[in-house]
């Protein structure tokens, strides 16, 4: 069956999406959150069925069971981004709170009033807001790698910028905005080369394309389960061994510990030591499956079928004399997202009509402020592709944002 799934079309998938059946919609959002096959979602429900009860905790079967399906889990998404090993793997709530473990617990511990840290003008705010406030609390200052004329970080701009003095580069790996795919290799060699270490905000593109973290050097790297099929409230952090192992946690508290005295207090290693509380099983049970699902029609498959839906979404808008895109022209230098604006008519008000013909994409400043204001586009409407999404789906879109035009024909 591998074979045969391994060559499932967009068509095909899209049956495996129970709200995909039940809704009359073309969801266009997946930047925002995927939807989940049902494969997943009834991982998740005989996971309740059969097998809940507290990991680590339990000497009875069932919490052993719960035990091995987290470990699992772990194992597996150790695989999928080919780290080394399943202890390098810290689950969070999302890729927000994996980037906020690093700043509290890296960040903050390791960098001083003469250093900087470096980001890029397209970050997410969780890439942005957290090393502000590491740069407020240390006193260390926050620099910015721009974008040119085609919307990329060029060579010019990252060998400038990440330079002696700079102790961390936090950077996207793809723009949740532009689409832009950056180089991450390369700047992680240049951040090494320069002694800093390097952060990789992977939300928008580990759901989408092949990820390897020995292959790009990733000293951290960071992802949502939500964004690649799997459920709301399991996040991904991983990070070298070698790094964990010197940091200190963030969150304290049951199942971090090694032994407690009334005044002291010995740590787990990593991961555990990172991972205070009960843990999300359910989630992580959720993240396997959907890793299966994607590894099931594999990572290139993955990226053949945005790819199409990119080239005919893209050449469709183009057709149309009334839009303005942003993000770079070349296409194999973009992931599967939009961002848009209808002449003389504001993102909500064009997200607002589509809506009533069943299209949903995103509009205003999808947590990128700064790049907003910095490339001047105000606001922006946004289409994001995932694997499901059908060239119907498109049409809808583009039928949808003629009618916009007609809405709007007296101010166009
Ligand atoms: N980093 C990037 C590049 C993102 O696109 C997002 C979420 C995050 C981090 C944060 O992910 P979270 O799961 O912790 O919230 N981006 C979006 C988006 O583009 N629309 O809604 C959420």
């Amino acid at each position: 069956t591998t074979l045969f799934r391994s060559k499932m079309t967009n068509n095909e998938i899209r049956k495996d999406f129970p709200i995909l059946e039940n809704q009359d919609i073309a969801y266009l959002d997946s930047g925002a959150t995927t939807q989940k096959p049902m494969q997943v979602i009834e991982a998740v429900t005989n996971y309740y069925k059969q097998s809940n009860a507290n990991p680590h905790r339990g000497a009875y079967d069932l919490s052993i069971e719960a035990t091995r399906a987290y470990d699992e889990s772990k194992e597996k998404v150790a695989k999928f981004i080919n780290a080394k090993s399943p202890n390098e793997i810290i689950y969070t709530r999302n890729a927000t709170e994996s980037l906020n473990l690093i700043a509290n617990s890296y960040g903050i511990q390791n960098v001083t009033k003469n250093d900087k840290i470096l980001i890029s003008i397209m970050e997410h705010h969780s890439n942005l807001v957290t090393w502000q406030n590491v740069c407020k609390k240390t006193g260390a200052t926050l620099e910015y790698m721009y974008t040119n004329e085609n919307y990329e970080l060029s060579d010019e701009e990252i060998n400038s910028k990440i330079v002696p003095g700079v102790k961390i580069v936090a950077v996207t790996q793809v723009s949740n905005v532009l689409g832009t795919i950056n180089d991450v290799k390369k700047i992680a060699k240049r951040a090494h080369e320069v002694g800093a270490i390097i952060v990789v905000d992977a939300a928008q593109s580990a759901p989408h394309m092949k990820v390897d973290v020995q292959d790009l050097d990733a000293d951290f790297l960071v992802f949502s389960g939500h964004k690649m099929l799997a459920p709301m409230g399991i996040g991904v952090l991983y990070g070298k061994e070698e790094i964990l192992n010197k940091m200190e946690p963030f969150n304290l508290g049951g199942d971090m510990i090694e032994y407690v005295y009334e005044q002291e207090t010995t740590y787990a290693e990593p991961p555990m030591k990172f991972e205070a509380g009960t843990q999300n099983v359910n989630g992580a049970v959720g993240l396997s499956a959907a890793i299966d699902y994607l590894e099931n029609i594999g990572m290139e498959n993955v990226e053949k079928i945005e790819a199409e839906l990119l080239k005919y979404a893209y050449e469709e808008l183009t057709k149309l004399d009334f839009i303005q895109i942003y993000g770079p022209t070349n296409l194999e230098k973009r992931a599967a997202v939009i961002a848009f604006n209808v002449k003389n008519v504001h993102p909500h008000d064009v997200s607002t009509i589509l809506n009533n013909s069943g299209v949903c994409i995103r509009s205003g400043h999808h947590c990128a402020q700064p790049l907003h204001r910095k490339l001047k586009m105000e606001s922006t409407c946004r289409a994001s592709f995932y694997i499901y999404n059908t060239k119907q789906d498109i049409d809808r879109l583009i039928n949808g944002l003629k009618e916009v035009q007609k809405i709007f024909s007296k101010y166009m």
